[in-house]
């Protein structure tokens, strides 16, 4: 299988993340694409190749004041001051649109919603890596030269809405590559991260084009919290266009299986031209904030339940934390995929 790497990911790196009121290592760190890319190389049958930054490609996913204000943040991060650090925090999160929210602080929280996005340095770069190699991926599957291909990036995307980051995400890498894949016919994203995936849904919600389907932890207890319950349907023309199945914390592969083929199901009715699978390993049993309890041979049969769609398809990684199941993972579900 074609890989699609991210070269520029290691120049996003936070130094912590908020827990509790204290400072604990960031798990969304450098170290995840090097465990799945050392997994993948071990396993065989993987090819790898950079893809160049693509300024272009996020301008359909996300409005041009958000792609702006990135770039500038990440520009004046270099000389930003606090805890030795080049880096700007958002504290404060103005509710609503409001147009006293224009200083450069006022800004940081209204194009984000929540603390676990810093900007740093390298962030523009890295995002804008992520959304490239995406591009790249749907580029290369819509021109029918690829039935699949994975892109092994981070940060990852699927919290970025159109005009807001969150929850380590930035750019919407599957709404990229969804958006591309949009404009030869019908494309479904099918989300088996553990935690909903707030962006593309929000991203797309009110189109009929593209339908949005994810799996995850109940939202009642899990992040985002705010998005993810099953009444959430869309909107407008796209109204049954979005699919939410939330499952309860502890959930192991005997309560996921039916909930996978409810989400297999919706798909296939939809009858898409083209799939996104937005990848997470923090479903996996050994995950240290996902809750779930899947372990590692079901990431196979997870893998060749999606393939059973038999649909052209982008898969993106998105989140997984414990960088040794992260990478057993990802060889199982992509192994489960191209078995025949
Ligand atoms: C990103 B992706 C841990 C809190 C973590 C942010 C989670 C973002 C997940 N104490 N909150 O969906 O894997
Ligand atoms: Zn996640």
């Amino acid at each position: 299988m074609r890989v699609i790497l991210n070269s520029r990911h290691a120049d996003h790196a936070a130094p912590g993340e908020f827990e509790a009121g204290a400072v604990i290592p960031c798990h969304e760190a450098p170290g995840r694409c090097g465990a799945i890319r050392g997994a993948l190389e071990a396993a065989g049958g993987f090819t790898f190749e950079d893809a160049a930054q693509n300024e272009g490609c996020v301008a359909a996913v996300h409005h041009p004041a958000y792609v702006a204000y990135l770039r500038g943040a990440s520009a004046e991060a270099r000389h930003a001051k606090g805890g030795g650090l080049n880096s700007f925090w958002p504290t404060v999160f103005p509710f609503g649109p409001n147009p006293r929210a224009r200083g450069a602080h006022a800004l940081r929280g209204t194009y984000c919603f929540d603390v676990y996005t810093p900007i740093l340095p390298g962030t523009f770069g890295a995002a804008l890596g992520g959304a490239s190699a995406a591009f790249r991926a749907a580029e290369l599957v819509a021109a029918g030269a690829e039935k699949q291909v994975y892109v092994l990036t981070r940060p990852p995307g699927h919290h970025a809405e159109h005009d807001r980051c969150g929850g380590y995400c930035y750019f919407n890498n599957a709404a990229v590559a969804a958006q591309h894949l949009s404009r030869l016919g019908k494309v479904a994203v099918l989300d088996l991260d553990v935690h909903h995936g707030n962006g593309t849904q929000h991203i797309f919600y009110d189109r009929a084009d593209v339908l949005t389907v994810s799996v995850h932890g109940d939202p009642a207890g899990l992040y985002p919290f705010f998005s993810g319950f099953a009444d959430e349907t869309g909107t407008g023309a796209g109204l049954g266009a979005n699919v939410n199945v939330p499952l309860p914390p502890g959930t192991g592969p005997h309560e996921y299986r039916p909930a996978l083929a409810r989400a297999l199901d919706a798909v296939a009715r939809f009858r898409p031209e083209f799939l996104v699978l937005a990848f997470g390993a923090d479903t996996h049993e050994a995950d240290p904030i996902g809750g779930l309890k899947l372990p590692t041979g079901f990431f196979g049969e997870m893998g060749a339940a999606v393939r059973g769609l038999g649909l052209p398809t982008v898969i993106v990684q998105e989140g997984g934390y414990d960088l040794g199941a992260l990478g057993a993972s990802a060889v199982a579900l992509l192994g489960g995929f191209e078995a025949r």
